[in-house]
């Protein structure tokens, strides 16, 4: 369809095309034009909420304008693209964002405060956009905002969830778990309803041969449901580059509202089975690093798979050029082994649909797909039972089966007679029921893998995926560090700092280039630049003290040392070692003379993160935080020298908040088993000192920042296998200190120890898999030490701004560049030059 305006009236056309505001004076117009008729609201009636609307608004129209314009050039360059397959983007709020990338918060701020409203007052009144859990999930936010700086062609694909992570209430000390509905007035996203892709499920294949005799599959029946797109534009910082998230949101098909039930009269069961097909996007997945193979999810990843799929080879068939061209239009990145589908969907339509021949097909696959692995632990590993996935993926089942078949044809090959090797290697693990291992697949159908850290990456190497290697040889696999956007990061959730850096390095090129931080080390000895450097820590403490009286009701001193450890609570981060750590404090606290404790640094231990609903060890432990809590916070003889806050329902909006604010945070995961971290990143470079474990990116931060930086901590990975072993078949001896923790809690001190005996015989008893007794002797005398330096604040600050100013290798922008690079083979376009 001829849907574009003809020549001759494109003038009259282009005389009105839309227009963005530059000065204070024309915000405030869109400003109010935007309250009085998008939301008929006035200035009689005009609250803190309206006022968020109408500024996001204003911005919105900007953003579209630089949107539209992005998607005409690149697609008119008709050069490669990347996809971002993501179950999970982690986005936070847009508002500040896009006023901070578009560069007219200032302008904003000003014409807000003429029209009567503070622009952080509007700010706040957003919803988090929250459909991550955790690190994966703002990974792939942060990469959003990266390759839209860097001006990559690149889009986003995920799920538009009716209900993003859950909003967690602490009730009684207990995690309460309230839904979180986030879509109604959201100025973001932009639905297209002309954008739907049908999408079947179950049914049965049928075999037939085409008119040259060919032995051809079709995959008929069963239940379809549609895909309706919906697209978010994601800003770049100081670019004309604004790229597209694409969200599928599911709905009945036109068809599937069974209108044969509606006339006979069954109204209800034709609206049921609209529910039904609405129930695929209706709710994120709130577990972290754990797969529980529910048949929902699985529909969940095909259905977004296959819908990005087909919209992506659309796209691609419009540039008419030969499928064999594929792999240098299009690369897709598979973030983890949840769009490992997206492999097979492919695979499928170039057979089954466009009539390739199976290896030219395969050879295009692999050269689209890189796969990005994120995990060790072997509960994460994502297996579907092959019964399951007969019933709702059949003619996917059969593809699976005969990339095995090949596959392990080649490795027969290659080595005879190893028949051990076969069944290792296998996609298909012969248990009961039989499972088909995605990330094989994701390996077997990618031309890079990638870990996330060194120590990550070497892992994956010598133990999950060692036999690949031995297979494929070191080439396929690679590392590439994580980062994190310093735009967010850093300018948007530490103004003070990002400021007085662009004082010292004379601009903000630093956002965009974040190895310019290191010309900030020869200020160190400055005093005014340190006096300057403390104050913006103490303003940045005292803004995090308010949100803890909001939300806890505790009123903590800012002069105390603030420890922080935030993220989805889980065995292995060990947030049982910190709070074990805590109690330890206390106790010699107490047994402490008056005299003894006025030498004491006052300390708050900060604690925030969501358990995953069905995981009781992690709920004990934030049972057991808030139960420490009500005991010390009101133990009058300890005061202000200890106190322990839980910040409930932490996210990416209080993040900004408490990064900006520690003294030292914690990353104190078992050696081996966090795969990365980026929290660790956005503290260190906020200005606060890490304690840790040689665990993920913890190393490389100490090589870049230098040892005598950070708190290093605790057993090594290479040892962590022979520990465990030792714990079973060795003497298990708990640590002396630890026992004395565990008996105070066994007599009660912080209430009915009934509930935490579970936590304290998974370590007395059951093997202590996580090597907390192992690690605690260490970790309490890395706390004294920390103590000891603390004191020496001149020292600390010199510490504090070394560190900032070495950080410039975990920017986000590295990381974006060597996917770029060593995954993608694509180029930047500049939309500025195109023009
Ligand atoms: C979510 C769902 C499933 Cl089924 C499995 C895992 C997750 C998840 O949230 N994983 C996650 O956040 N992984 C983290 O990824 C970060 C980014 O690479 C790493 O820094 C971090 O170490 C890792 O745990």
């Amino acid at each position: 369809v001829e849907a574009s305006i003809p020549e001759p009236l494109r003038e009259a056309w282009r005389k009105h095309s839309a227009t963005k505001f530059t000065t204070k004076h024309e915000f405030e117009r869109e400003f109010v034009r935007h309250i009085e008729t998008t939301l008929a609201r006035s200035l009689y009636n005009c609250d803190e909420l309206a006022a968020y609307s109408g500024a996001a608004l204003a911005f919105r129209d900007r953003l579209i304008i630089e949107w539209n314009r992005t998607q005409q050039r690149q697609t008119f360059s008709d050069q490669k693209r990347v996809y971002y397959l993501s179950l999970e983007f982690l986005m936070g709020r847009a508002l500040d964002n896009a006023m901070l990338n578009v560069g007219m918060k200032d302008v904003a701020r000003d014409g807000l405060a003429d029209l009567g409203f503070r622009i952080e007052d509007a700010i706040s009144q957003e919803h988090d956009a929250a459909l991550g859990n955790g690190g994966l999930g703002r990974l792939a936010a942060c990469f959003l905002d990266s390759m839209a700086t860097l001006n990559y062609p690149a889009w986003g694909y995920g799920l538009r969830y009716r209900y993003g992570i859950f909003k967690q209430e602490i009730v009684n000390g207990y995690q309460m778990e309230i839904p979180d509905y986030w879509l109604d007035n959201n100025p973001w996203e932009f639905p297209r309803h002309d954008i739907t892709v049908d999408i079947q499920f179950y049914g049965h294949v049928t075999k037939y041969q085409d008119e040259n005799g060919k032995t051809c599959h079709s995959w008929e029946a069963g239940e379809t449901v549609q895909a309706v797109a919906y697209d978010v534009p994601i800003p770049g910082y100081h670019t004309k580059t604004t790229n597209n998230l694409r969200l599928w949101s599911s709905k009945a098909s036109s068809g599937e509202f069974d209108f044969q039930k509606f006339n006979a009269g069954d109204y209800e069961s034709a609206v049921a089975d609209q529910q039904i097909a609405e129930t695929i996007s209706a709710v994120l997945y709130p577990n972290d690093n754990l797969e529980r193979g529910k048949e929902l999810r699985l529909k969940q990843q095909y259905f977004w798979c296959a819908a990005s799929l087909y919209d992506i080879v659309r796209r691609f068939k419009k540039t008419k050029r030969a499928w064999s061209e594929f792999p240098d239009q299009v690369a897709i990145q598979l973030n983890d082994t949840h769009p490992t589908l997206a492999i097979v969907e492919l695979q499928r339509i170039l057979i089954d649909v466009e009539g390739l021949e199976w290896d030219e097909a395969w050879s295009i696959v692999t050269g689209t797909f890189g796969y990005t692995n994120h995990t060790v632990l072997p509960e994460a590993l994502e297996k579907w039972s092959v019964p399951l996935m007969q019933n709702l993926l059949p003619r996917h089942l059969q593809i699976i089966y005969d990339i095995n078949l090949f596959f392990l044809q080649s490795v027969e090959k290659r080595f005879p007679n190893d028949r051990d090797m076969l069944s290792r290697v296998s996609i298909i693990e012969e248990s009961h029921p039989k499972m088909v291992r995605m990330a094989y697949i994701a390996i077997i159908g990618s031309h890079k893998v990638n870990g996330v850290a060194e120590l990550h990456s070497d892992l994956i190497k010598t133990t999950i995926f060692k036999d690949f290697v031995t297979i494929y040889g070191p080439d396929r696999f690679t590392n590439v560090t994580n980062g994190i956007t310093p735009r967010r990061w850093l300018h948007q959730a530490n103004p003070e700092l990002s400021a007085l850096i662009a004082e010292k390095l004379g601009g903000y090129d630093f956002l965009t280039d974040l190895t310019l931080l290191d010309r900030l080390e020869v200020f160190v000895d400055d005093k005014k630049f340190r006096r300057e450097w403390a104050d913006i820590k103490a303003k940045n403490k005292l803004r995090l003290a308010r949100l803890i009286k909001d939300v806890t009701g505790y009123s903590v001193n800012p002069n105390s040392l603030f420890d922080v450890q935030v993220k989805r609570i889980h065995e292995y981060k060990r947030q049982q070692l910190n709070i074990f750590g805590v109690i330890h404090r206390y106790l010699s606290l107490k047994a402490m003379t008056p005299e003894e404790r006025k030498k004491v640094v006052p300390r708050v231990s900060i604690f925030g993160g969501k358990a995953a609903p069905g995981y009781w060890m992690a709920k004990s432990i934030i049972y057991l935080i808030n139960s420490v809590a009500a005991v010390v916070n009101k133990d009058d003889e300890i005061g202000d020298l200890l106190k322990v806050i839980f910040i409930e329902d932490y996210n990416v909006s209080k993040a900004e908040i408490i990064c900006p604010a520690s003294d030292i945070s914690e990353h104190i995961s078992t050696a081996g088993t966090e795969a990365s971290g980026t929290s660790n990143m956005k503290f260190v470079l906020n200005g606060g000192l890490i304690i840790g474990t040689c665990d993920g990116a913890n190393i490389e931060i100490t090589r870049e920042i230098g040892e005598q930086n950070i708190f290093l901590f605790g057993n090594l990975a290479e040892d962590v296998e022979d520990l465990r072993h030792r714990h079973f078949y060795g003497s298990f001896q708990l640590d002396p200190q630890l026992k004395r923790v565990f008996d105070a809690i066994k007599e009660g001190t912080f209430g009915d120890p009934s509930s935490f005996t579970s936590l304290i015989s998974s370590i007395e008893e059951h093997g202590d898999y996580y090597l907390v007794s192992d690690d605690f002797n260490s970790y309490i005398a890395t706390h004294d030490m920390v103590d000891q330096e603390f004191q020496n604040q001149e020292e600390w600050l010199a510490k504090s701004i070394t560190s900032v100013a070495r950080m410039g290798f975990f920017s986000m922008d590295r990381v974006t560049n060597e996917y770029a690079d060593i995954i993608w083979n694509i180029e930047p376009l500049d939309i500025a030059d195109e023009a």
